[in-house]
């Protein structure tokens, strides 16, 4: 099934040629409207002009959080804040998170996109969607929510957590599609089971994302909740969920190419690397107001199919995300950047610049273990003083993490050493 069959079934041609009459139109957007990216272009000498196909995209300079983070919060909005009418925001790699902003039509867009990739996985307008990612800054609820209600599904929007609720009301609506993290669609599953209730859940149909998600633990989840499960890809700098998700062949996530174009890149040297090859995914926006990026550099490995696929769509393919190539973690679906954790833990005197983060799932949950050396071994004997500064650290850690830790405050010296780079992650976390 579709939901914009003529454009989800253009040639490659076709594609292409919109693709470079929009990467212009953008060029001249982002010059006229974003100081930074005037400059930027400016000093790299591009302008529409220049791009006379898609490879002189090669001309523009990569975009990267952290310009997002130098111009926070607005500092790249392509629109006066009246024009603006949603913000986000995910994680940043300090204490700020990285704000994006969306017009009118950039909510238009977006459901576009969710209803394209809802209806390739299979839902109709028949489903009852129980939205089980968390409501508020992070972008997955609301991007599925609008999406799911363009194509007249009817949506409840339980958010995240609750779970045994979540599951009375699976059973006594007869839910028929859950969106959520595979984590949580796990959590959920086995939650049923322990409660003796799985066989009265209803469910057909898995929209997951966020997060990665092995083959064989999607197996698992589609077992036990008696689901067909596609996934789906996106991030906050780009729209949130929508720009790219398996249809129900699932052989690659569908890239809707027609509001963003994709190049590899590699991490190291920069370059564009030829189709085909796995590396960096880089994306432009080809459509967006509000916040528009120009070749972002998204640090998610994966490769990409030019293909048409057997579904009818010809809109290429990229792999499911293989890792990262910076050292992001994702921990309960929250964007994680060590760089956040040393930023809160520099701040304080009492402890060493050395730290350890344990990462160890039980329960099909995350959990994040900050282990600190302290600066001076004396401070152990006083109890009343450590815990002080182990509640300070845990609250100043919740405020810019937004998740629970574990905060260890270990003794002076007893963490390794590193003569090379540091190795402060430790992920025990097993998917298999
Ligand atoms: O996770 C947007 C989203 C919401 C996508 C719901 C799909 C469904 P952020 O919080 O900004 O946005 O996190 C973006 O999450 O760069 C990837 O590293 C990771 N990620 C997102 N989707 C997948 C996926 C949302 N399907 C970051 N597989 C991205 C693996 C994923 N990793």
């Amino acid at each position: 099934m579709f939901f914009q069959k003529d454009l989800e079934t253009m040639s490659r041609k076709e594609i292409e040629e919109l693709q470079l009459i929009r990467l212009k139109r953008l060029v001249k957007y982002c010059s006229d409207n974003v100081p930074f990216y005037h400059d930027r272009l400016e000093k790299a000498g591009v302008t529409a002009d220049k791009i006379k196909c898609l490879e002189d995209i090669k001309y523009i300079p990569y975009t990267t959080k952290d310009d997002i983070r130098d111009n926070y919060p607005f500092g790249l909005f392509g629109q006066p804040m009246k024009n603006i009418v949603r913000i986000h925001a995910s994680s940043g790699t300090t204490g700020k998170p990285t704000v994006v902003g969306y017009t009118k039509k950039d909510l238009d867009t977006w459901s576009d996109c969710m209803a394209r990739l809802v209806m390739a996985a299979g839902a109709t307008d028949e489903d009852i969607v129980q939205i089980a990612f968390g409501y508020g800054l992070f972008t997955g609820a609301l991007g599925l929510h609008y999406g799911l209600e363009k194509i007249g599904a009817t949506v409840v929007p339980t958010s995240s957590g609750n779970t045994e609720k979540q599951i009375m009301l699976m059973q006594d609506f007869k839910t028929t599609a859950l969106v959520s993290t595979p984590s949580y669609a796990q959590y959920i599953g086995e939650t049923a089971k322990d409660l003796g209730v799985i066989d009265n859940i209803h469910l057909r149909l898995g929209l997951l994302g966020s997060e990665g998600c092995t083959e064989s633990m999607r197996d698992q989840i589609e077992k036990t909740l008696g689901l067909f499960a596609t996934d789906n890809y996106g991030m906050s700098e780009l729209m949130g969920p929508g720009v790219s998700g398996e249809c129900e062949l699932r052989c690659g996530l569908h890239i809707n190419e027609d509001h963003f174009l994709a190049e590899i890149i590699d991490p190291e040297t920069l370059e564009v690397l030829p189709k085909g090859s796995q590396g960096e995914l880089v994306i432009t926006t080809l459509t967006k107001e509000g916040i528009p990026m120009l070749r972002y550099r998204t640090k998610d490995i994966s490769k990409i199919n030019y293909e048409p696929c057997k579904c009818g769509r010809t809109f290429a393919r990229m792999d499911k995300i293989k890792g990262r190539s910076d050292d992001m973690l994702k921990i309960r679906g929250v964007n994680v950047f060590p760089s956040q954790i040393e930023s809160v833990l520099m701040k304080f005197d009492e402890i060493a610049p050395h730290y350890q983060l344990v990462i160890t799932r039980s329960n099909y949950s995350d959990n994040l273990e900050v282990k600190i050396e302290l600066a001076d071994s004396s401070l152990l004997e006083n109890y009343q003083e450590l815990e002080n500064l182990r509640g300070k650290i845990h609250h100043n850690l919740k405020t810019v993490l937004g998740i629970q830790t574990k905060v260890s405050l270990v003794e002076h010296k007893s963490l390794e050493r590193f003569e090379g780079k540091a190795k402060r992650i430790v992920d025990l976390r097993k998917y298999e």
